[in-house]
């Protein structure tokens, strides 16, 4: 229905003829002549239509309300003089789509964007603003990344069971369904099967996947349903995949930076793509924050405020903290071996939030055992992966990328939801 795209038949010659094809950005009716403005997702044109140049009917098809789709076949006009402009002089016009009653709200009109939650209602017109597609584009490119560094590097892709008998992360966060006799949840994780595959032999793997959480409450930095990024590598401890993961971080940064440099304009974002990503231990971070005035004893978990103090304390945008204690983490954490009080298990920060976490894993069945008891589940409910380590399972280790929070702070926004776009929270189950 076009021949090109906006932004491809604007940098044609004078006299070029193209078809050009999307929404009714402005409309300004002088009767003889009608100026419009079109625009696709590449961006915008003039459209002039005039008696004499287009038809009475092409004509009648331009003065349309604001987003009706159409498509427009004229020739490129480019103005003399270096401030000119380029139009298009509209032969043909064709109505694609027509607006019935009034358009939820006007995107053109910048001071007036309703709140999120009216946005959100209408995510078909929210999405037309430019900022709002560069989101999604820079989601797009750290997913693109996280994929292709992990391709490049030797490790496969897998794709998990979003449909579990038991907690994957532990817990209460459950969505029960559905699922004939048997009682049955959505994962909150593909935790286990990726554990379970690499015992399997596979050895180096990663997936992306949609993972639920029944957490109830309401806040800027948790949804119900979210996308991670998950890696697991047999035959590798916890400093093994915080080495693949800071690679994998800067390559993300790296391709945003390179390839979104519009989109991140267009955000008001800065990407700086660092060198290293230091780790800290837990208890390093303690004895910072306490020698800065904070209340926090060994063995509190941070809140969102902390986060962002320790940011500043280490001088960092992204860094590891590493050695948690063991009872604030999942059960599959490996308590360290000098220290069952603490474990190889990390958080990665990134502008001041936890955008992943990850973990060596238990690969002794007896003490994968002991730890499930020790929070209160039971066993039995794991037999199924307690017995993959029983025939012989290799070290292993990996960690999860929230990709909305990732994006959330690569895009400077500060709501989740923003970086999602059609987010489920407690509230929000359509659209
Ligand atoms: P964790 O529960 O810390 O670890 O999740 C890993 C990352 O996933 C993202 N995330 C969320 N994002 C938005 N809303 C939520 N409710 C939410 N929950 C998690 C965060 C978080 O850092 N299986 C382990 C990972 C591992 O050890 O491999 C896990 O799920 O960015």
């Amino acid at each position: 229905m076009r021949t090109h795209y906006i932004a491809d038949a604007a940098k044609l010659d004078d006299g070029a003829e193209v078809t050009v094809a999307g929404w009714l950005h402005e409309v300004r009716d002088l009767k003889k002549i009608c100026f419009v403005v079109l625009r696709d997702k590449t961006g915008k044109i003039q459209v002039t239509a005039k008696n004499g140049i287009t038809s009475p009917e092409s004509l009648e098809n331009l003065r349309q309300p604001k987003e009706t789709v159409v498509s427009v076949s004229g020739k490129i006009a480019r103005g003399k003089g270096a401030n000119a402009g380029i139009e298009l002089l509209a032969d043909k016009v064709e109505v694609l789509g027509r607006v019935y009653g009034k358009v939820p709200f006007d995107i053109t009109e910048k001071d007036k964007i309703p709140s999120l939650d009216v946005r959100l209602d209408n995510r078909h017109i929210d999405l037309r603003r430019d900022e709002i597609q560069a989101i999604f584009r820079v989601r797009g490119t750290v997913q693109q990344a996280f994929r292709e560094y992990l391709l490049e590097n030797g490790f496969e892709e897998i794709v998990p069971t979003a449909i579990v008998g038991a907690a994957t992360e532990g817990g209460a966060e459950l969505f029960p369904i559905v699922y004939f006799e048997k009682e049955a949840f959505l994962a909150q994780s593909p935790q286990l099967y990726k554990q379970m595959a690499v015992v399997g032999g596979m050895d180096k793997i990663f997936m992306q996947c949609l993972v639920y959480r029944a957490e109830p409450h309401s806040t800027t930095t948790h949804l119900n349903e979210a996308y991670q990024m998950d890696i697991e590598m047999g035959f590798a401890n916890d400093d093994d995949v915080m080495d693949v993961e800071e690679a994998v971080l800067i390559h993300i940064l790296r391709a945003v930076a390179e390839r979104r440099k519009h989109e991140l304009e267009v955000l008001n974002s800065h990407v700086t793509v660092p060198d290293k990503v230091p780790r800290y231990t837990y208890s390093k971070i303690i004895e910072m924050l306490q020698a800065d005035g904070e209340k926090i004893e060994w063995g509190d978990d941070f809140t969102r405020a902390h986060e962002e103090k320790i940011g500043k304390l280490v001088g960092q945008e992204a860094y590891f903290i590493t050695k948690w204690p063991t009872k604030v983490r999942a059960f599959y954490s490996m308590p360290s071996p000098d220290n069952p009080e603490i474990c190889n298990s990390f958080d990665l920060i990134y502008r001041g939030l936890e955008i992943s976490s990850g973990a060596q894993r238990i690969h002794d069945p007896e003490l994968l055992t002991q730890q499930i008891r020790a929070r209160g589940m039971n066993p039995e409910n794991f037999e199924f992966y307690i017995r993959a380590f029983r025939s012989g399972a290799p070290p292993h280790a990996g960690w999860s990328i929230g990709a909305e929070r990732i994006t959330m702070k690569i895009c400077n926004l500060n709501n989740i939801r923003e970086a999602t776009l059609y987010p489920r929270d407690r509230m929000r189950l359509t659209p």
